[in-house]
């Protein structure tokens, strides 16, 4: 079974870290119900949603992704290179607890879960304005008994490595290709954003489905094309309120496979 863990909009989302944003007006009733269909399309994809309470002193925290990655074998909780965001990671341990043993990024350690891009035993890491390399030389040493291998990969002038790159099926990345080069993951089959969309390339894969926002309508197209072969249905959602916060499709779920 799949759980998605989700974290309901916080009524304080205006005041939410913006970095290369700049601050919009954002109608929260509209977010809520955005966020309402993005659970809905997580049910249509065959995910239970785990839904977290609203935080009204955490802005940002609707992101969950940033607060945790998630293994087969373990969690870990990170540290948020945002220092507003650092506090919103004991919850989502909580929800995470009774699924994976846990392991925590400490200090002087950051990072943020969008900069984590896991493909099979290969984790490629953003090295950004959130995380930076102590997060990720420790996240080696967790994960290393289990197999995996560890990249960093440098990320300037955008948010998270996942805004740059998403996975849309076993072998098949979408990219902007001027933020990051394809070659960096191996031989992987790409889908470029349209140059128009640069922020088009976060994609949230779950089996046979992919939630994309409808506000890349170039993008899609190609994505779409791309899928066929994939037998992969692509699922569309409207983030435009969570988008002003600097948001995607990734960065509101948790999404991990119940072992239990
Ligand atoms: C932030 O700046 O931390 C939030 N306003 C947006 C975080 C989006 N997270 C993500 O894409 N993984």
């Amino acid at each position: 079974m799949l759980i998605a863990i989700t974290r309901q909009v916080s009524p304080a989302m205006e005041h939410c870290e913006l970095t290369h944003l700049t601050r919009q007006p954002i109608d929260i009733q509209l977010a809520k119900r955005q966020h309402r269909a993005y659970e809905e399309a997580l049910e249509a994809v065959g995910c239970q949603v785990q839904r977290m309470p609203a935080a009204s002193d955490l802005p940002d925290s609707v992101f969950v992704e940033d607060a945790a990655v998630v293994f087969e074998e373990l969690a870990i909780i990170t540290r948020p290179g945002a220092v507003s965001r650092r506090p919103e990671t004991a919850s989502v341990a909580d929800a995470l607890r009774p699924y994976r043993p846990l392991s925590m990024i400490d200090a002087p350690g950051t990072m943020d879960g969008g900069d984590v891009l896991k493909i099979g035993k290969n984790v490629y890491v953003g090295l950004s304005s959130r995380s930076n390399a102590q997060a990720i030389e420790q996240m080696q040493t967790v994960l290393s008994p289990f197999g995996y291998k560890v990249h960093s990969i440098e990320v300037k002038g955008f948010l998270h490595l996942k805004s740059a790159v998403t996975q849309l099926a076993e072998n098949l990345l979408l990219i902007n290709p001027a933020w990051v080069d394809a070659h960096l993951f191996g031989n992987m089959q790409v889908v470029e954003v349209d140059a128009s969309e640069p922020y088009g390339a976060n994609a949230l894969w779950i089996g046979e489905g992919v939630i994309y926002p409808a506000s890349f309508p170039r993008t899609w197209q190609r994505i779409d094309k791309a899928l066929e072969k994939y037998h992969c249905q692509l699922f569309g959602v409207d983030v435009s309120e969570l988008q002003k916060a600097e948001g995607a499709v990734t960065c509101c779920s948790l999404i991990l496979r119940s072992l239990r």
